[in-house]
Parts: C-alpha cells; structure tokens; sequence
C-alpha cells in the first residue's frame, strides 16, 4: 500500500523517447477512484505535439533501430525481463488498478496483473518464431516471402482491464519488431504510467515504448491521424471503432479492432444446470459487467428454466458488492458517474417497457458508482436492453421451447455483435452443430475459457482482427514477397 501510494503521489508525466515529459501545454487532469468519487492522481494530459513527439520518437527507434534490428531473441528477453518485474511488482501494480478501476484487488492481483506478464512471456515466445515461405513457381525463378514488422503501432486502449490491455497490445507489437504509442483511457492512465517505470527499469531503448495519456478526441485521434504511424490497434466502443475506421482512410493505416457485445449464453435441457448457473452469473457480473464478452442474453430452454434462474439468482444475492480494497468484495462499482447513468438508463427503460427485474435494478447508496447485480425478465427482443451494450451488470434472462438448433440461433444471433457465445450442454453434437450455427468469434462450450494462445475477436460490429495466438502477431506484420530471377 505504501509503495502504491507514493507513486499515486508522483507527479505523472508522458513516456516519450526513454524520457518523462510534461504535456506541451502544460495541462494536466484528474484521476478518481470510482469506488467513492475521491481524486488520487493527476497526470499530464497528452494532446496533438506530444503524440507527434512520442510518433516520431517511435519511428526514429523503429527506422534506425536498434528495435526493428536486434536479433528476434534480444527483443524476447527484454520481454521476459518486463513480465518478470510485473510479476515482482504484482501487488502493487494491483493496489494502483484496483484504486483507478474500482474492481476487487483480488481480481486484479489474480487475473489482470498475472494475465499482463503472461502476456510479454507469451508473444517473447513467438519473437522468434516468426518466419516466411518459399514458392514453386517457375524453374528459373526463386520465390518466397518475408514477415516484416509493419513499423509504428498506435495502441488505444480502454478502462475495464487497463494493464492487461496494455500489455495485450504491446506484447505481440514489440515481438513483431514494432515501436509502440500506447494511449491509455482518460478513466484509467495509471497502471499504464507504473508499466512505463518497469520499461525503463527493464532496459528497453529509447523511443520503442511511448506512454501518452490524454482523451481520446484529442490525444488518442492525433494518434490515428499521425502519418508516421502505420497500425492501430483499438479495444473501445463500436462508435468510436467507427470514428476510428473513417480517419484512418486518411493514410489508410493498417486497423485492428476489438469492440463491443451483446453476447449470448444458451443452455439446453440437458446441460449441467451447476455448471450453467455459475458460468452464467460469472459471466455477466464479474468486473460488473464491464466486459466486452459479457453474456448478457441468456437463452435457457423451458425445462430448465425455472432452476437456472433462481440459480443465477442466488448467485446475485450472495455477491458482496463494495469498493475493490474491501477485504471480500467480489464486484466493484462501475467506472465512472457517465457509466452508472448510462447502465441505469438502460433499465429503467427496459423496465419502464415491462421488463420486471427478478434481482436488483437500482443503483447502491454511497459516494461511489455502484450497482446491483440485475436479472431481467420479460424482456422482448425490440427493447434497449436486449439489443444494446450495456456493460453493466444486467442480465436478460429469456426462455425457449424450441428443439430446433436453427430457430435458436436465430435468436442468439439476432444482435447487430458477434464478439462471443457460451453453450451449455452435455450433448456432443448440440454443442458443436451450434458452434457452428453461432455468429461470434468466441465459442465457449461448458464453462471453456480465453487463453492467449486462442485468437479473439469479433464477428459482425463487435470488431476486425484477432488477438492473441499467431494471428495476435501477424496483425502487426506486412508479408513481402520477394521474387528472383535466377
Ligand atoms: O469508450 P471509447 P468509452 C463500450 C461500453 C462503454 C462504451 C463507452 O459499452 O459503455 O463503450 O465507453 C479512446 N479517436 N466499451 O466512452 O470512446 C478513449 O480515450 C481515438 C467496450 O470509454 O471507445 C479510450 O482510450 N481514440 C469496450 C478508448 O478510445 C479515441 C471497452 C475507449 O474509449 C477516440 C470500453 C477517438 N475519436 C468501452 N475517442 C470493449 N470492447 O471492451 C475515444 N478514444
């Protein structure tokens, strides 16, 4: 705690060129804990110039090296020495999320911050693994292909898993061989500035990792617009995924994108109800709902219903829901006071439109974002809250009568998303008929888990691209092909 606050108390500045910056204009602003409103932090606020120093830095480090020519298994070490002091640092790295997130340090000690240095250790691995092909083509001639990294990557990502997002972006961007700007979330800069401390500590050159906190109508779209940067890669909302496609045909930079969902959880008659139950209600409430995979429909077939629900039920009512140090607590509040408003918006109008709300529905007394696990029932498939992303903890709970797999896709995929889907049942078959039938990037059957080594993404507007696995790498690749006449 103490070395968490001392750095809380730091002044926080910009990561550029191996050094820390004040913003050019000066400005900073604040960071609060979501858990009471409290303000624990400022830091600079990056905008246009300290994007196109931290680009240039970047490209410098990119074009004339060392980055892009160290050997493959130079940059993989530098990694595994970054995973290992994210791993030393756990415990304060976790108390920093929890206090700028809101989430239970639990969580961030276990998942996130574990999940940051599995992260760099992963794609250190895939460094040098990365290769070409050669071609049969005509006798005298010799062909193949060349995996080059694709140069400066501008890396904007969110608030909900902040130092895990960081370290999703970064790590396959460095082991490609690209120089980086990341700009963390306006909500949550803080991890992200702790993770700039430990690149410096691990010995990272100068201009390879940039840090530039800011907002993202400024800092993160002069990121976007900047011409010495190649790719983006982006974790956010559909609409500014959207923003983010239209401006970057200014220089048609190369675009990744990991957006929103509305995913669905089906669970047949045979499935093993204790198992539904808990994938579901994990599902939907942990980091309260603030997850971009969250099974937030849930499709359950008449049979099972009535004890799936109640189950999910329970299991709301048994949640200890608190501030994220709280010894215990198993959901935070959520991000911001723009975020409470936005989740209870959407249900008072799913309740105002006859939805009835089987477990909570409104908002926690006290100074910070809170609210409760929420289960609605009678939901209809035109309502708010059935078909947009909430990113809360809401949960629509609906039943189903049909034996047919094709009627119950129908329903799962009718949803403009395509991030996830989780199946429920003991029938080989069924769950890999509906895998199939499924419009989503993401299929977990029984409880089955994200693993890095597993490409995610999005169907439809839940994203373009995939993380994670060999695919995570190859999008901050170009493929050469070079062609020889003998
Ligand atoms: O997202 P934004 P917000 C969803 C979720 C949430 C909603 C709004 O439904 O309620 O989005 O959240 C930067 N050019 N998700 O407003 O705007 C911004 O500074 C470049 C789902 O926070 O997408 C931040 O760093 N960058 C999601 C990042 O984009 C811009 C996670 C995300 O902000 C920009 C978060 C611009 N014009 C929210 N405007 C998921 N897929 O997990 C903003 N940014």
């Amino acid at each position: 705690m103490r070395r968490a606050n001392a750095f809380l108390a730091k002044e926080h500045r910009l990561l550029i060129d191996g050094n820390w910056a004040a913003a050019a204009s000066g400005k900073t602003f604040e960071v609060k804990n979501p858990s009471n409103g409290a303000v624990i932090s400022s830091v600079a606020e990056g905008s246009t110039m300290d994007v196109d120093r931290a680009a240039k830095a970047a490209r410098r480090a990119f074009d004339s090296g060392p980055w892009s020519r160290m050997a493959p298994s130079e940059r993989a070490r530098l990694m595994r020495r970054l995973a290992e002091l994210i791993e030393v640092n756990a415990q304060e790295l976790a108390i920093i999320e929890t206090m700028d997130n809101g989430k239970p340090f639990k969580m961030t000690l276990a998942e996130n911050v574990r999940s940051a240095a599995e992260k760099f250790d992963y794609y250190s691995g895939w460094a040098t693994k990365l290769r070409g092909e050669t071609m049969e083509v005509s006798h005298n001639t010799h062909a193949f292909t060349l995996r080059e990294a694709i140069g400066v990557a501008g890396l904007i990502i969110p608030w909900n898993v902040p130092l895990q997002s960081a370290a999703g972006k970064l790590a396959p961007a460095l082991a490609a061989g690209c120089t980086a700007v990341l700009k963390p979330a306006e909500q949550t800069p803080l991890s992200a500035l702790r993770l700039g401390e430990l690149v410096l500590e691990a010995g990272f050159p100068e201009g390879v990792i940039n840090i530039v906190t800011g907002f993202g109508h400024d800092a993160g779209a002069a990121i976007v617009d900047h011409p010495s940067i190649d790719k983006i890669s982006f974790t956010g909302s559909t609409a500014t995924g959207k923003k983010i496609i239209c401006a970057a045909t200014g220089t048609l930079k190369r675009v990744t994108l990991e957006l929103g969902g509305k995913s669905p959880v089906i669970v047949f008659p045979d499935a093993d109800v204790e198992q539904a139950v808990s994938g579901t209600a994990t599902g939907v409430f942990r980091n309260s709902g603030q997850v971009c995979a969250a099974g937030t429909r849930l499709f359950v077939h008449r049979k099972v219903y009535d004890e799936v629900l109640e189950g999910v039920i329970e299991r709301a009512k048994a949640l200890k829901v608190g501030p994220g140090l709280e010894p215990g607590v198993d959901m935070g509040p959520l991000i911001s006071d723009v975020q409470h408003a936005k989740v209870l918006g959407y249900v008072g109008a799913g309740l105002r439109d006859g939805a009835s709300a089987a477990v909570g529905g409104n908002s926690i007394e006290g100074p910070g974002y809170f609210v409760e696990p929420t289960i609605l029932t009678g939901t209809t498939e035109n309502m708010s809250v059935r078909r947009e992303e909430i990113f809360g903890p809401i949960l629509c709970a609906v039943s189903f009568d049909e034996e047919d797999l094709d009627g119950i896709a129908a329903q799962a995929n009718d949803t403009t998303y395509g991030l996830s889907a989780r199946i429920y049942t003991r029938d080989i078959s069924t769950a890999l008929k509906m895998s199939r039938k499924v419009k989503a990037g993401s299929v977990r059957v029984n409880g089955g888990g994200i693993d890095i080594n597993v490409p995610f993404g999005g169907y439809k507007q839940s994203g373009w691209g995939r993380e994670g696995g060999l695919e995570g790498i190859e999008n901050f690749t170009e493929l050469k092909s070079v062609i020889v006449k003998l």
